[in-house]
């Protein structure tokens, strides 16, 4: 869909406008991007999804909350703050749609693929180290802007739900799948215990640690972290598991051959290394113990997420093509058997 920019923008943010040259910028499906070629300067422009993000204040609210603590605690780390407007605001809303403007970090470049294990390494450090800056950081801060983001016991319910209340043509397609997901779910009951165990500590977390949420200088170095979005108290193996989610397989979750699906064992080892080079001593040893669970738990949550959109006729993934989240939770599914075979 193409999105007109409000002229209002650049009074509002103090630019000229006959000096903007927008471009849309990057793939994200949830929000509206565009690069600013600003004279010598370049920013990005982007817009809030309120049917994903219903309160767009606290995306905000906790972007500012520890841009303050950051510059207070680790002036040296690289944090991407937005641009205010003019009246100090960290936002602009317009018409009911809500824009925000960060600076383009200079010399930077995301990553749509991951190619090898050393960027998978840096990746994972970065996310690493971007928790652990915030170590001393109070997590009660923290709005929730996605309620429940992570909870598999929620996604769970939602899960048996659909095969109740779903689309029953959909369900017969979907019997096998089905299945094998319901034969997974000691997934689910081992994130129960893990929420009731009091050495599994809430952390500030990105909760998106996809590889293009992390930018890199030209000689492949991570710079910091990006998209901010999810930042929410939460456990460890979200982080770390939607990197093995992401990270270790040559293909995402959009192929249908599944016979491509493979785990890139030293792709594996360096995510864990990477992340625990910054977490490594401050993961407890039931949490160090849950490593290899991060994967399962992260691929299994997907997989449901997926099935249960594909029964609830695709109303909150929407879908490109026919039968896209089906696919998808197919795909995931693999993915998920691979990865326990690796731990066993
Ligand atoms: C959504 O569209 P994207 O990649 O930003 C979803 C993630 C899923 C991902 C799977 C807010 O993220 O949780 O892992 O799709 N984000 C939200 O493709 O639901
Ligand atoms: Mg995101």
């Amino acid at each position: 869909m193409d999105m007109k920019i409000p002229e209002i923008i650049w009074k509002e943010y103090g630019m000229d406008q006959a000096s903007v040259l927008p471009s849309v910028f990057g793939n994200g499906l949830i929000n509206h991007t565009w690069k600013l070629l600003y004279g010598s300067e370049a920013y990005i422009l982007q817009t809030i999804n309120l049917l994903v993000f219903p309160d767009p204040w606290a995306i905000a609210s906790n972007i500012d909350a520890i841009a303050h603590y950051l510059l207070e605690q680790h002036p040296d780390y690289l944090f991407v703050t937005p641009k205010k407007t003019k009246s100090g605001a960290s936002m602009l809303v317009v018409n009911d749609v809500y824009y925000r403007i960060f600076p383009f970090v200079k010399d930077s470049h995301a990553k749509l693929v991951l190619e090898t294990p050393e960027q998978a390494f840096e990746a994972a450090k970065q996310f690493g180290l971007f928790t652990k800056k915030l170590a001393g950081f109070d997590c009660n801060q923290l709005k929730t802007t996605l309620p429940k983001f992570h909870d598999l016991v929620l996604r769970d319910q939602q899960f048996l739900n659909a095969l109740d209340h779903g689309n029953q043509e959909r369900k017969n397609l979907a019997k096998d799948l089905i299945e094998k997901l319901i034969a997974y779910r000691f997934i689910t009951h081992r994130f129960e215990q893990i929420i009731k165990n009091p050495n599994f500590k809430l952390r500030p977390t990105h909760h998106d640690t996809k590889i293009s949420n992390v930018l890199f200088d030209s000689q492949d170095k991570a710079l910091c972290v990006i998209d901010l979005d999810t930042l929410m108290p939460g456990y460890f193996i979200s982080d770390l598991g939607d990197m093995m989610r992401t990270y270790l397989c040559p293909i995402s979750e959009e192929e249908a051959d599944f016979s491509k699906i493979i785990i890139r064992k030293e792709f594996y080892q360096s995510v864990i290394d990477g992340y625990c080079s910054e977490m490594g001593a401050e993961l407890s040893k039931d949490e160090l113990d849950a490593i290899p669970y991060a994967g399962q738990f992260m691929v299994y949550m997907q997989a449901i997420r997926f099935l249960t959109d594909y029964l609830n006729m695709d109303v909150y993934y929407g879908s490109k093509y026919p039968n896209q989240n089906l696919i998808r939770a197919g795909n995931q599914l693999v993915l998920l058997g691979k990865l326990l075979e690796l731990s066993i």
